[in-house]
């Protein structure tokens, strides 16, 4: 249903990206090349469609959401300093942080001209808001980095900012394309910050329990970061005091020596069980969202996307 759709996306995609610059046709093509499941722009076009809009603006915003988010993979691979990425080696690793970065500002500054390009003050306000939450979600993270004391809340919070924003943007726009009412809009909205958030922790808990050759990253990662996600912070809440400061000097340290005690911890506290079912939790609430479309193939589409983000394991 929607391969044809998808399809005029990715022509999209590889007509925005072309520039005269090698460096940048290079680099920008390499990230894309390597795939992705393109899940953003899939909201951008199922909440449009199952609402009625059918104008070539969604593959132009369809492709804008993907630019923006491979943006953010640019930078954040640099940040996090990762040397795997969609099952390949990443940019930063390849071509160095520097190329890494200004690539990154080369597609996230394409992205604003195509999002100019529809003509929409409410488009230009979503994604400007999102964007900047994005970077405040990184930041916040940043700041939590090493801090074994995080709170559940807090934690939740950033990755409201720095995954479900974008996710809620997607869906919104699609909202809005349709130039649906108010309330259906933000049902839309609350369908995308829930998947997102259940995303985001399916993604941390991979860290965790994925194998690397699957997962396309290296499992550990987060923990060599020194990074407090859900898996960990269960898990402190559930052990017993030599595993809980085995895991606290883990995070404040980013210590990786033990990694396969910890996964084990994690495993056997029910803190892997706990995290899927948080995840399993907000995929329901998003999937309550969808009452307020019509009943159609695209309605359906994204009830499935919501069953498949809690059973995912890339
Ligand atoms: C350039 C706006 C801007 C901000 C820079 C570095 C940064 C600030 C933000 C990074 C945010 C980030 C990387 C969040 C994680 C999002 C996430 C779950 C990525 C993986 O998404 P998938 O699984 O990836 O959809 P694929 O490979 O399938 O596309």
């Amino acid at each position: 249903m929607m391969a044809g759709d998808m399809r005029q996306v990715d022509a999209v995609i590889q007509r925005r990206l072309a520039s005269d610059v090698a460096m940048i046709d290079k680099i920008a093509h390499y990230i894309i090349s390597a795939g992705g499941k393109r899940i953003r722009p899939m909201l951008v076009l199922l909440f449009s469609s199952a609402l009625g809009f059918n104008g070539p603006e969604r593959f132009e915003l369809a492709a804008t959401v993907e630019f923006i988010h491979t943006a953010t993979l640019l930078h954040d691979d640099v940040v996090d300093e990762s040397a795997l990425r969609r099952g390949r080696q990443t940019a930063n690793a390849l071509f160095g942080n520097a190329a890494s970065v200004l690539v990154g500002d080369f597609v996230y500054s394409r992205a604003f001209q195509m999002m100019v390009s529809v003509n929409r003050m409410r488009v230009l306000e979503i994604l400007a808001d999102a964007t900047n939450v994005i970077a405040e979600g990184e930041v916040l993270q940043l700041m939590n980095m090493h801090d074994p004391d995080l709170s559940v809340d807090d934690y939740l919070r950033v990755i409201r900012f720095k995954t479900a924003k974008l996710f809620e943007a997607s869906a919104r726009l699609g909202a809005v394309l349709s130039d649906a009412s108010a309330e259906v809009e933000a049902s839309c909205a609350a369908y995308g910050r829930a998947l997102g958030t259940s995303f985001q922790l399916i993604d941390d808990l991979l860290d965790y329990e994925g194998a690397t050759t699957e997962l396309g990253k290296n499992v550990g990662d987060d923990l060599r970061e020194g990074k407090p996600t859900l898996p960990l912070l269960l898990a402190m809440e559930r052990g017993n005091s030599a595993e809980r400061d085995l895991i606290r000097h883990a995070i404040e340290h980013g210590e990786v020596a033990r990694l396969s005690e910890i996964v084990d911890i994690v495993r056997r506290t029910g803190a892997i069980t706990a995290t899927r079912d948080a995840a399993r939790a907000e995929a329901e609430k998003a999937a309550n969202c969808l009452a307020v479309l019509p009943v159609s193939a695209y309605r359906e589409a994204l009830l499935e996307l919501c069953v498949r983000s809690v059973e995912r394991s890339s």
